[in-house]
């Protein structure tokens, strides 16, 4: 990770937002359009979708200029199966997760949180709204 980023990736301080379990289980489930507090995230797939019609698609924007860009044609998206990780960076780029499209269909990720020394500290409530 610090060979990609460009210097050493150092774990959250905030426990809330260091390592998050997200599980989108019944049709319709989705993540919404936001950016992280912190700059880096590496994403794990326990479980995904097997077909990218089956929804659970990351849709993001890097260098955002509001959230409001997902729904431009800046917006890429990206699918994952099973196994998969990517590396994020979070607080600048819009994303959001598509809605799963069917019953019987989940997607599990573990997400790990990172800074790195020379980002700058940002913080908003909105871990707290959704997590505690
Ligand atoms: O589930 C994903 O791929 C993204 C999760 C995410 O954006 C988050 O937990 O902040
Ligand atoms: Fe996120």
């Amino acid at each position: 990770m610090g060979a990609v980023v460009g210097e050493p990736p150092m774990a959250v301080p905030d426990p809330l937002e260091r390592h998050v379990l997200n599980v989108l289980h019944q049709e319709g489930d989705t993540h919404g359009a936001h950016t992280d507090d912190y700059p880096y995230a590496l994403v794990f797939f326990l479980e995904a979708p097997h077909a990218p019609a089956d929804g659970g698609l990351l849709e993001y924007v890097p260098g955002a200029d509001s959230l409001a860009d997902l729904d431009t044609g800046r917006a890429h998206r990206a699918h994952h199966r099973a196994g998969d990780a990517y590396l994020l960076r979070s607080d600048t780029t819009a994303h959001r997760v598509t809605p799963l499209t069917r019953p019987g269909v989940r997607r599990t990720v573990l997400n790990f949180a990172y800074t790195t020394r020379s980002a700058a500290p940002r913080m908003t409530q909105s871990a707290r709204e959704l997590y505690t």
